[in-house]
């Protein structure tokens, strides 16, 4: 039994690479353990976000989040502004944070020049509120994709510094990352990853994207050269393309790889195409059927039990420090 919690932007709609990286293992993780999922809205605003769209975001991603598979008598399900222990811990790990530590961080680097024109101190101090997140709850295993490890590290590089300076407050936590599926690449450029707010929105495979879009876009997804249907360290695209398949399929690639020898890309296409589509079909008529007075039900309920804790935790941490 662990203390596991994780959470995702309300940047846009989720794509499968964050389904196969992140939440489908939250789904599994439910079993047995003690879990906090939760929408990072305050860490979203490091992009400027339209307001009406934000509010749609967050309560469309709670939403995906119970179509697949969460279930709020299992975990604790919230939205991080309405905690706000979070935004004031923050503040205080800021102040053992270097700036050289956050200056290394690859997601700062990478958002900052894509979006060269607002580069604010918050995408700057981003992992300070997200260490924040994890270490407010005692959190042991914090379940996520690639991309978030280093964010990970520092969390429990920081926590550690704390509890040197101040006595064992936190607990130091744990990423956990998933053999395969913890880094689905781009469909339009197999050397980035699949994110939710690429330029193209041939990027990703939206959860909600219908039928014929979905068969668009494996249709248009980068290949390798040649004709084979075969992975390999030199075949970045078709490795991409085949571990979708085997993730959503349940056949090995090396099945897969047999199954299409000799067919080409446009039968494994079709084939990839229909698999998805089998998924986001099931998917979408759960999370249409999903009214929004009963997801903001879950999430005021989840919001009063994370508070509970948060509040406990805040004032040990206050105590500790010496505030008044
Ligand atoms: P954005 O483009 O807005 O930064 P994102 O697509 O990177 O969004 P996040 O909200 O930052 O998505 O991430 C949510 C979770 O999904 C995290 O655990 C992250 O590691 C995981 N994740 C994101 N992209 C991928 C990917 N391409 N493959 C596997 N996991 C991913
Ligand atoms: N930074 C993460 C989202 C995030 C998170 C967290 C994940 C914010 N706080 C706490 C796990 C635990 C991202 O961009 N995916």
């Amino acid at each position: 039994m662990s203390r596991i919690l994780s959470a995702v932007q309300p940047t846009n709609n989720l794509h499968i690479g964050n389904y196969l990286g992140a939440i489908k293992q939250w789904v599994e993780l439910q079993e047995g353990n003690e879990t906090l999922f939760f929408i990072v809205d305050l860490h979203a605003l490091t992009v400027y976000q339209k307001p009406e769209t934000l509010s749609q975001n967050i309560l469309d991603v709670a939403r995906m989040y119970l179509a697949l598979g969460l279930n709020p008598n299992k975990s604790i399900m919230f939205v991080q502004s309405h905690v706000k222990e979070h935004a004031e811990l923050a503040w205080i790990l800021g102040t053992i944070t270097k700036m050289g530590e956050l200056e290394r961080m690859t997601q700062f680097k990478d958002k900052s020049a894509q979006h060269a024109n607002n580069i604010n101190a918050g995408m700057f101090t981003y992992p300070v509120l997200m260490a924040a997140d994890i270490l407010l709850y005692d959190t042991e295993k914090v379940p996520v994709g690639e991309d978030q490890k280093q964010h990970v590290e520092l969390t429990r590089d920081l926590a550690e510094r704390f509890n040197k300076l101040y006595g064992k407050v936190f607990t130091v936590p744990e990423p956990l990352i998933s053999k395969s599926g913890a880094r689905i690449m781009g469909l339009d450029d197999p050397a980035k990853k699949m994110s939710k707010s690429a330029a193209s929105a041939y990027n990703y495979i939206s959860l909600l994207d219908d039928v014929q879009t979905v068969k668009k876009k494996i249709k248009k997804a980068v290949t390798d050269s040649g004709t084979e249907v075969m992975g390999g360290a030199s075949r970045p695209a078709l490795n991409n393309l085949l571990t979708i398949y085997s993730l959503f399929s349940g056949k090995s690639v090396s099945a897969l790889e047999k199954e299409f020898a000799g067919k080409g890309y446009g039968n494994f296409k079709d084939g990839l195409a229909d698999t998805l589509n089998a998924f986001l079909e099931e998917f979408q008529e759960k999370f249409h059927a999903i009214k929004e007075s009963e997801v903001r039900d879950i999430l005021a309920d989840g919001a009063a039990r994370a508070v509970a804790r948060a509040a406990l935790k805040m004032a040990q941490i206050k105590e500790t420090i010496g505030l008044l």
